[in-house]
């Protein structure tokens, strides 16, 4: 995380008791949000002066602190724009209205990348699916690769198949470029050096492991430090190798809906991990379980990534 600076307050401060109220609130720096919003100091310190889009926390020293949902609300404010809106006519809008703006179709229509890579899976054209998909990758970053192309691809793909419009070798060899070219993204970037490792795998019994990749490599972009272990892994083993990487969370992905049994699995995962260990579940089959005390579901890539910049603030459990 970068270091706060030292500024002045402007006429967007928050009055001292506020502030003191929201003390127990995990807050951000100022390079945190720009690292976690893709907006530059100069942009940030804009939307706040001529719009207040967002009002920061100020220490007694007189520097930003941003909260999570000053957080959310740029990460809103951005998909806005992206959607073609100005950011003269969204700022001041209320959180519900922003979130409906962000969602709309795109004023400014952008063409979908996803036609010819579609095109070159149902021809069996690895090196073109290659060539696409590295293309996007280097123009976009994990984070937004993920997002924009790798997730709804694959999403598409699934679907396809499972209608049984795409055959099984298109969509094994998409699965494969794809887990290719992600898992050269989880070398650790020189700039998260101090980050504590998060271990990335799958519950015994979950053998979708995609997401869970995916979700591993946006907290690239946030200076993490994702450790992925693939899918379907024992709970002991996760036990031994988050004391082997010195692990500070262990985030589970869970795909598919098998309840019970795997709400069992995961009482006996926070047992088998020590208790400063924090244990993550995401993914589009965790909204069903049960989740035992110690454990935290985790919306969205947002959040994650939110989490993830939080623990390289704390730094490594001792
Ligand atoms: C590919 C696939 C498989 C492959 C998986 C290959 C692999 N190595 O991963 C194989 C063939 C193994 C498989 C098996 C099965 N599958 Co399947 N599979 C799919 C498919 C087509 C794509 C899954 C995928 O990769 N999605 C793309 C990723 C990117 O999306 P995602 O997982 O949602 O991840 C995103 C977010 O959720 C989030 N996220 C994911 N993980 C995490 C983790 C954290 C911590 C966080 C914060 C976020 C996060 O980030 C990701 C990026 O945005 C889906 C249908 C579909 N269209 O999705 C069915 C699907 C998931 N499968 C399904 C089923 C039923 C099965 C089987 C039970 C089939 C069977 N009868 O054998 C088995 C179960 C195997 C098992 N024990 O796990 C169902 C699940 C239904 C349900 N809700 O329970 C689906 C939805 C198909 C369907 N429509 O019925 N499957």
């Amino acid at each position: 995380m970068s270091e706060p600076t030292n500024e002045q307050p402007d006429e967007s401060e928050i009055p001292a008791g506020e502030a003191a109220a929201a003390a127990e609130e995990p807050t951000y720096s100022l390079g945190a949000v720009c690292r976690l919003t893709g907006l530059s100091e100069h942009v940030l310190r804009a939307w706040e002066r001529r719009y207040g889009a967002v009002r920061p926390l100020r220490t007694p020293g007189g520097t930003r602190r941003y909260r999570e949902a000053d957080v959310t609300r740029l990460q809103r404010l951005r998909s806005a724009l992206a959607a073609g809106h100005s950011i003269g006519e969204v700022a001041r809008l209320d959180d519900a209205e922003l979130t409906r703006r962000a969602a709309l179709t795109p004023r400014k229509a952008t063409p979908p990348p996803l036609a010819p890579i579609l095109a070159a899976i149902e021809q069996l054209d690895g090196d073109e699916v290659e060539r696409l998909l590295g293309a996007q990758l280097s123009a976009l970053g994990p984070s937004r690769f993920v997002r924009g192309v790798g997730a709804p691809l694959l999403v598409e793909v699934g679907d396809r198949w499972h209608a049984g419009r795409l055959s099984i070798a298109s969509e094994h060899l998409a699965s494969s470029i794809l887990r290719n070219l992600l898992g050269a993204c989880l070398r650790r970037p020189a700039a998260a050096v101090h980050a504590p490792p998060v271990l990335f795998t799958t519950p015994p019994g979950e053998r979708h492991e995609l997401g869970t990749l995916m979700a591993a490599v946006t907290t690239v972009d946030v200076c993490g430090h994702p450790v992925f272990f693939g899918s379907d892994l024992p709970v002991s083993d996760v036990a031994e190798a988050v004391a082997s990487i010195g692990a500070a969370a262990v985030a589970l992905g869970v795909c598919h809906r098998n309840g019970a049994d795997l709400s069992a699995i995961l009482v006996q995962m926070r047992t088998a991990i020590p208790g400063a260990v924090e244990l993550w579940i995401g993914g589009p089959g965790s909204d069903a379980l049960t989740l035992p005390a110690g454990a935290a579901r985790i919306a969205d890539l947002d959040e994650l990534e939110r989490k993830v910049a939080l623990l390289a603030v704390r730094g490594t459990p001792g």
